[in-house]
């Protein structure tokens, strides 16, 4: 079906990346978002991220063109980046996902919006979320999560499924021979909790646990106090590959959890002092 005329957008909501509407304040935005979060990168991403960013060339100098980004994405994992408008419905998320195409919002944040806000920018998505997608197995991943949120929305369980994206590629740590490091979008973009998530002895760490994900609620205004850790990325593809439609049943049937409590079974994973 054709869209309506005066339909700027599309049915997918991709857009133009417009790139050459940013100006020099723009890119300077970007700039010094791109400078913080690059100096906790040592000893704080993990190897896989450092290695995409390397990877793609993103650099400080100027917010990324998505044609640059996506001659080197697209040989290496087959995803590409789109640019979108901001936030698109769930559906079209998903729909996107399912099909190797990672959208992406096309504006950056103010000025007095460095520290914190609640929609994704394009330092987020661009920063945040694009490195780990040159890596093939969170690549495979993240696509097996497209597909099971179409199915999610059908049988109604997309509040279980979006926390394990929240817990996940928002804000997942991953166990590495030198400690925990950081894999998680939201964390590594955001400045307070790269540090935080790594270093602060108030929230939990627990090991990655499917069913205990979908039972835990998440907040989206402040630090968390839970973190899950994953082993390897293989778990993470391994243990989301399986239809998910017997498992929402399961856990249906447990009581939801607060971010900061803990049960019996729960792997807490003590930071090395
Ligand atoms: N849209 N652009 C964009 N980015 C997201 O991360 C996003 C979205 N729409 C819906 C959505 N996320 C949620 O469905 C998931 O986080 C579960
Ligand atoms: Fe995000």
């Amino acid at each position: 079906m054709a869209s309506l005329p005066n339909d700027p957008i599309g049915s997918d909501y991709v857009i133009d990346q417009g790139w050459s509407r940013y100006n020099a304040a723009d890119h300077a935005i970007w700039r010094d978002l791109f400078l913080r979060q690059s100096a906790m990168l040592p000893g704080g991403a993990c190897e896989e991220f450092m290695q995409g960013l390397t990877g793609l060339g993103v650099v400080a100098d100027e917010i990324p063109k998505f044609d640059d980004l996506n001659a080197i994405l697209e040989p290496a994992t087959n995803w590409t980046i789109v640019a979108v408008p901001g936030l698109v419905p769930d559906d079209i998320f998903f729909n996107h996902l399912a099909n190797r195409r990672f959208p992406a919002t096309n504006w950056i944040r103010r000025r007095d919006q460095m520290d914190y806000l609640q929609e994704p920018d394009i330092f987020h998505d661009v920063f945040g979320h694009v490195p780990i997608l040159m890596n093939p197995v969170f690549a495979d991943y993240l696509q097996a999560y497209g597909r099971g949120g179409m199915k999610a929305l059908r049988l109604g369980a997309l509040p279980l499924l979006a926390r394990l994206y929240w817990y996940t590629v928002e804000f997942g740590l991953i166990k590495t021979d030198q400690g925990l490091r950081i894999y998680g979008a939201g964390i590594v973009s955001s400045r307070g909790e790269s540090r935080y998530c790594l270093e602060d002895g108030k929230p939990a760490r627990i090991g990655f646990d499917l069913s205990r994900i979908m039972r835990t609620r998440y907040r989206i205004d402040d630090f968390q106090e839970v973190y899950f850790v994953i082993d390897n990325f293989d778990q993470l593809f391994d243990a989301t590959a399986p239809d998910f439609t017997p498992l929402y049943e399961q856990v249906r049937g447990f009581p939801e959890l607060a971010p900061s409590d803990t049960v019996p079974g729960d792997s807490l994973i003590k930071l090395a002092r």
